[in-house]
Formats: structure tokens, C-alpha cells, sequence
């Protein structure tokens, strides 16, 4: 009985611990606009980005002006794997919640549902949610770490590729 116990409570304890690693897992921060050194031009057709993967040095401020090209809602994330994965489900919920529509974003809806529930705002410092043919900015400072995706989790287009490769030196 007891070993029963202690084992179940170390596989909890492994998996709590391997979900804090992901998220402690730094892909940078917000940058400021003194330190950027770099601009770069992103477009968001449907569904992938041009261009379709970024060459960055460990700890340089990038200032990306991205724009929407296409005829559907792109995002522009900067973010590991595991954070793609969790933040699709919170995409998903604002789909469920018709906050996100295919072409477009119910902004009302977004500010009266994030005041239940947070998530619901899309407000991310490492990502940008866009409106086809709205552009906005993006300031990130990048640090050493590997697998840094750029993706956009819109309900279905992670799925379909819509992923750049981002190369830290
Ligand atoms: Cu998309």
C-alpha cells in the first residue's frame, strides 16, 4: 500500500518537474526599442511566413514589423514547442468562444470574455494576432536556447506547417 503510494507520487513529482523545465526554458524576452539593432520584415500569407526561417545571434534585440498578406487571422509566435502546444488550446478556446473567426476578431467579445478569463485577451509579449491586412510589431531579445520555433496557432495551422526555423548562434 504504501509502495503503491510512493510510486505514484514520484511519477507525479517527475512530471510536474518536466513541465516546470519547459516552462522555465527561456526563449528571451520583450525587447526594448534602444537596444534593437536589427529590423526585419515578416509577411503572413496562408498559411507560412515569408521568410520562412531566421538566422539570430544569442542576445540581440530584433525588432520584426509584421504584416498580414493573407485572407485568414495569422499569429507571429515566438516560443518553444511545448508553449506552441499549450497556447493552441487557449486558440482553440477562443475559436469555441467565437472570439477568433477565420477572417476576423471579435474584438467586443475578446475584452468582455478576458474579463473571466485572462487567457481570452491575447495579450503575449512574444506574440502578435492579426487581422488579414493589419500589420504590428514585435520587439524580442533573444537568448541561448534551442528549438525557438516562430509559429502561428491559429486552430489548424501549426498542423499545416505554418512554422519558421529560428538559428541561434
Ligand atoms: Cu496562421
Amino acid at each position: 500500500m504504501f509502495k503503491h503510494f510512493f510510486i505514484i507520487l514520484i511519477s507525479f513529482t517527475v512530471s510536474i518537474s518536466t513541465a516546470l523545465a519547459d516552462k522555465s526554458m527561456k526563449v528571451g524576452k520583450k525587447g526594448k526599442p534602444e537596444d534593437v539593432t536589427r529590423i526585419i520584415k515578416v509577411l503572413m500569407y496562408d498559411n507560412y511566413f515569408e521568410p520562412s526561417s531566421f538566422k539570430v545571434q544569442s542576445g540581440e534585440t530584433i525588432k520584426f514589423e509584421v504584416e498580414n498578406v493573407g485572407e485568414l487571422v495569422h499569429e507571429f509566435n515566438i516560443a518553444n514547442q511545448s508553449m506552441h502546444k499549450e497556447h493552441q488550446s487557449e486558440m482553440q478556446k477562443m475559436v469555441e468562444m467565437e472570439i477568433l473567426l477565420a477572417d476576423s476578431i471579435d474584438k467586443d467579445k475578446m475584452k468582455k470574455m478576458s474579463k473571466m478569463d485572462k487567457s481570452m485577451a491575447h495579450s503575449h509579449a512574444n506574440s502578435v494576432l492579426l487581422e488579414p491586412k493589419s500589420s504590428k510589431d514585435l520587439i524580442w531579445k533573444f537568448e541561448n536556447v534551442s528549438n525557438i520555433e516562430i509559429a502561428c496557432n491559429v486552430p489548424g495551422h501549426y498542423d499545416v506547417g505554418m512554422i519558421a526555423k529560428v538559428e541561434i548562434n
